[in-house]
């Protein structure tokens, strides 16, 4: 086995500003793509002599090349010991807590998350830190410049290991153990809830459906629902993990999981049923009759987490997306406790939740998390759920209605448009930021302007400021419009416009949410002459 040093890059990767490079799975295989995008990590953490890393994706089409690849050239760069995940199977809350219980210096996770997989679809590959998070913008800046710069990589001649057994092997120096995807993240999950309660309420008859949509979730939620807690068998659909994930999009919401809905919504329906994304992040909770949107769940876990052993003492803190509904921030409200709004994405609540000023984190597409990891945790959430729905004996559709009852009910919707040309997405986003300062005092579709802007987080614990988040609109009244681009489109640009409104009038919590929204959707149109898009309606409605 010899090391070589081979001449390549520099290229175009990772977009600053990301926490991973996503990009079609083709461009991954181009030969020296994947290695200069490692090498460009490596270098920007100061190599990866002596460290020890976690590895391992989704099981998306060029996940176990991807991993020999890794594998080879962290030896070659002087790692010390490798983590991989079976079959290079882990989910991205599992490397979050591997890193994490092994002290790890970081991890590779290989995904494009609830994007598709396969050979014309995406690929991805991300960088997580020592404490279990997705790198901070500091480090994917340098990734970025390194992608600019880079003129080689180094790489290990060596055949390909084998994945499959457990236990510890050797590549060159460097150790590489093979461990048991599911094992740890389970055991975890055992601390922080009442598995017996849990139990009961599946003895009892309550019905269960997980749809793991072929993605990473399914050995996982076989062996915790139906192995450990008991759920019947087939409880968990769609159990195993796919190149290209059935041909699907692994994305829990009611577009691509529209089966599980329909499910729910039939006289078939189980007591309760949820879904995950391609790598384990994400959630959609579903009860007999109901959609419980992420921004309302986040909400509802906020309120009665103390019912599960792992949360009895109470949170510290409550802190959501800034376009996530503010229904979680009336809960913090109402217990006394901090609430905080970042930027979009899971990297930004890192140091809220290491300096601990909170206990839950979420946001609107799908994602809650508490400190248990430094990512969203999807299963973490269904578990959750069934642990506040064995306590209360309440169904999904009762616990909602009192929720509404007691704190109001924010009425809450995201309309994606996508693969729009992306001079198009820029100029209207352009156009809305010119006119921030006229807005205010408008009216729209009979809703006025109180306040708008370009959302700036300054990160209390760092100081870090991040600009240009997303632009959003406070209507008088207490409704909210938003407009971001997205950052993991892999297609032109995405333009999400996140909507929302607050109803208190008992009368009227129970109504359709897009019937209920109509006005702000239609202001949100107006404001933006979103008519230039030339689209009928939104590609995605969540
Ligand atoms: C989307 C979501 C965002 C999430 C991100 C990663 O980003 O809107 O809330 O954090 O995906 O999720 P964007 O920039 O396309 O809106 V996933 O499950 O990658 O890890
Ligand atoms: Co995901």
């Amino acid at each position: 086995m010899t090391v070589r040093t081979i001449q390549a890059g520099p290229f175009e990767g990772q977009k600053p500003g990301t926490s991973g490079l996503r990009k079609k799975t083709r461009v991954f295989m181009e030969p020296g793509y994947v290695e200069c995008f490692l090498q460009a990590i490596f270098n920007s953490i100061g190599g990866a002599e002596g460290k020890t890393l976690v590895v391992g994706g989704d099981g998306r089409y060029f996940n176990r090349e991807a991993i020999q690849i890794i594998l080879k050239m962290a030896a070659a760069n002087g790692a010390a010991k490798m983590i991989v995940g079976q079959d290079g199977l882990l989910s991205t809350p599992a490397v979050s807590n591997l890193i994490r219980q092994r002290k790890a210096d970081g991890g590779l996770v290989l995904s494009a998350s609830h994007n598709p997989g396969g050979i014309d679809e995406d690929f991805g590959l991300k960088y997580n830190v020592s404490n279990g998070g997705p790198a901070p913008e500091g480090i994917t800046e340098e990734i970025f410049a390194q992608t600019q710069t880079i003129s080689s990589y180094r790489i290990f001649d060596a055949p390909d290991l084998d994945l499959t057994a457990l236990g510890a092997s050797g590549l060159g120096g460097m150790t590489v153990e093979i461990v048991d995807p599911v094992a740890d993240y389970a055991a975890l999950m055992e601390q922080l809830f009442d598995f017996g309660k849990i139990r009961d309420l599946f003895a009892g008859g309550f019905t269960m459906r997980f749809d793991a949509m072929h993605a990473v979730t399914g050995p996982y939620a076989k062996a915790i629902l139906e192995g450990k807690l008991g759920a019947e068998p087939g409880t968990v659909l769609n159990a195993v993990p796919s190149v290209d994930f059935g041909g699907g999009h692994p994305d829990p919401n009611p577009v691509w999981a529209k089966p599980l809905v329909d499910l729910v919504m039939s006289d078939q329906a189980p007591d309760f049923a949820a879904a995950s994304d391609g790598d384990g992040d994400r959630n959609m909770i579903l009860g007999k009759g109901i959609y419980v949107t992420p921004s309302d769940s986040l909400a509802v876990l906020a309120a009665n987490a103390h019912l599960a052993p792992g949360y009895a003492k109470g949170l510290a803190g409550v802190a959501r997306s800034m376009p996530t509904s503010t229904a979680a921030d009336r809960v913090a409200e109402a217990l006394g406790i901090g609430h905080y709004e970042t930027p979009t994405g899971w990297k930004f609540f890192g140091n809220l939740l290491d300096a601990g000023k909170v206990t839950l984190c979420g946001e609107e597409s799908a994602g809650t998390g508490s400190d248990h990891v430094r990512e969203k945790d999807g299963l973490w959430a269904v578990l959750l759920w069934l642990n506040i729905l064995a306590e209360t004996r309440l169904s999904v559709k009762d616990m909602m209605a009192a929720h509404w009852q007691r704190y109001g009910r924010n009425y809450y919707s995201r309309h994606d448009y996508e693969a729009v040309p992306t001079d198009d997405a820029n100029q209207l986003m352009d156009d809305l930021r010119a006119k921030l300062t006229e807005f205010p005092g408008m009216t729209f579709a009979g809703l006025t302007v109180s306040a708008c802007d370009d959302f700036a987080y300054l990160d209390p614990v760092d100081g870090s400021k991040s600009l240009k988040q997303g632009i959003r609109f406070l209507f008088e009244g207490g409704a909210r419009a938003v407009f971001r681009l997205s950052g993991t489109g892999t297609v032109g640009a995405t333009l999400r416009i996140y909507l929302e409104k607050l109803e208190t009038d008992a009368a009227k919590l129970f109504e359709n949410t897009q019937a209920a929204l109509a006005p702000v959707i239609q202001a949100a149109g107006e404001m933006s002459e979103l008519d230039r898009l030339g689209r009928a309606e939104p590609d995605v409605i969540t």
